[in-house]
């Protein structure tokens, strides 16, 4: 397994913020989920960065001694590089560097799936690296030791640009296949957004428990023996959007949708590159927000979330904030419901489930009203619509037709608006 040494800049000229020390022990979780091993770490306080390597020459002496003793492989920076910095970094060092934002594209590179998510984490890679190449190149070469040819300077520069123009290619060819999977996505959304079923979607930061509260969810109120997702102690076990249609007793069914987590500094390229597969929150009538209770860090978890929230635009999504993880808060009686849109739960104990789907349920109805409708006998298709779609209170069958009364979706009624009887009154009940 690879040795890291991990470096950090604070840029305060204050004390140390405690913001720091968790932005650091989240680069070593960062470090874990690729599967390597962070065995140092070094910090630099200073005003502003050092245009040429970061963390300036002095420092830069005691990170390649560091590098030394440590017998480390890769010396990974908490924050964005230049191509210049990385170039000056690797070369001073004599040692491969990352920085941040490369670490996150390898780790969504290593868990990517879906022939979508494939893509759409090589198009950021590839953009991301792309200005880079010059840095990377001569790690690269001196990591490999260098042939003859690319020891001759006119020879590597050649194939610097060769190997530009080949990745340029590359990129569009992929964009293209994207575009092609984005439409396909697209109109399953407009299939989904046209049955008029409310959507639902879990979002919150990396490891928060959204895919075990989806899993939860699965198992109590699973009408359709639909299959559980992957959840995992690790950042970014999900990378995939993963729509499951849920089914209450007595309540109208509504789709659940587990998504790619959040993180602070997430690679722009990254969320541009997930957009469509994120869509499916912007779209969402319904936000749920998984936070990590149990984390010492949550509520700037929090606002990272909404932070990201609102550059995908879906800032005013009603939102319940699910406060999980709470068994390892010391929480004697979690399950605990505050107000309308907020609880402290146990997803992963199943416990807190059910006063999830309370709060669901009755920020849901708003969407819903109850009404009458006389469907003539000649369209089956309307009553098993509204029988797979709606809640039926009651069904005769009269002389003009199939009397049902419902609790629909307003599309729904407006749908159907022509077999109406009677809506938003009170309903007079079957016989
Ligand atoms: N103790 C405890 N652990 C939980 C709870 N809910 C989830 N976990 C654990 O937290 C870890 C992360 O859970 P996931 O459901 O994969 O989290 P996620 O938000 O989907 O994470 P990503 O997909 O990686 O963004 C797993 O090891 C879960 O077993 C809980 O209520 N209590
Ligand atoms: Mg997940």
């Amino acid at each position: 397994m690879d040795k890291v040494l991990i470096v950090g800049v604070n840029f305060t000229t204050e004390h140390k913020s405690q913001h720091f020390d968790l932005a650091m022990e989240e680069m070593a979780s960062l470090v874990k989920a690729c599967d390597m091993e962070p065995v140092g770490r070094i910090e630099q306080n200073m005003e502003s960065a050092n245009t040429a390597t970061y963390i300036g020459a002095g420092k830069v002496q005691e990170v390649r001694e560091m590098v030394r003793a440590l017998e480390a492989d890769l010396v990974v920076f908490d924050n964005g590089l230049s191509p210049i910095q990385l170039r000056n970094l690797s070369r001073d060092l004599d040692c491969p560097v990352m920085d941040r934002t490369t670490l996150i594209l390898e780790i969504f590179s290593a868990r990517a799936k879906t022939r979508e998510a494939k893509l759409q984490v090589e198009v950021a890679r590839l953009q991301y690296m792309l200005p880079r190449l010059v840095g990377l190149h001569d790690a690269l070469s001196r990591q490999g030791g260098a042939s003859g040819a690319m020891s001759n300077k006119g020879a590597g520069e050649k194939k610097l640009e060769l190997d530009r123009r080949r990745l340029e290619q590359r990129l569009t060819t992929m964009r293209r296949e994207l575009e092609k999977i984005s439409g396909e996505r697209e109109t399953q959304r407009k299939k989904r957004a046209a049955s008029g079923i409310p959507r639902v979607a879990l979002v919150g930061y990396t490891n928060a428990g959204k895919s075990t509260v989806m899993n939860a969810m699965l198992s109590a109120y699973d009408g359709e023996g639909e299959k559980m997702v992957y959840e995992e102690d690790m950042l970014f076990a999900t990378l995939d959007t993963t729509v499951r249609r849920i089914t209450p007793p007595d309540q109208n069914d509504f789709l659940l949708s587990d998504t790619v987590g959040f993180i602070s500094n997430l690679p722009h390229n990254l969320v541009k590159a997930f957009r469509s597969t994120l869509e499916e929150v912007r779209e969402a009538d319904l936000l749920i927000q998984v936070i990590d209770y149990s984390d010492e860090n949550y509520t700037e978890h929090i606002r990272v979330t909404e932070e990201t929230l609102k550059d995908l635009g879906a800032e005013r999504i009603p939102m319940i904030y699910a406060y999980n993880k709470a068994d390892l808060c010391g929480m004697g009686a979690f399950a605990t419901i505050q107000g309308d849109d907020r609880l402290y739960l146990s997803a992963k104990s199943q416990s807190g489930i059910d006063a999830l789907m309370t709060l669901i349920s009755g920020k849901l109805s708003k969407r819903y009203q109850d009404c009458a409708f006389i469907i003539p006998y000649q369209r089956g298709d309307v009553v098993s619509y509204l029988n797979d779609n709606a809640v039926i209170h009651c069904t005769e069958y009269r002389e003009d037709g199939v009397y049902m009364e419902t609790n629909v979706s307003r599309i729904d009624a407006a749908r159907y608006e022509q077999f109406l009887v009677n809506c938003y009154e009170r309903l007079p009940g079957c016989e």
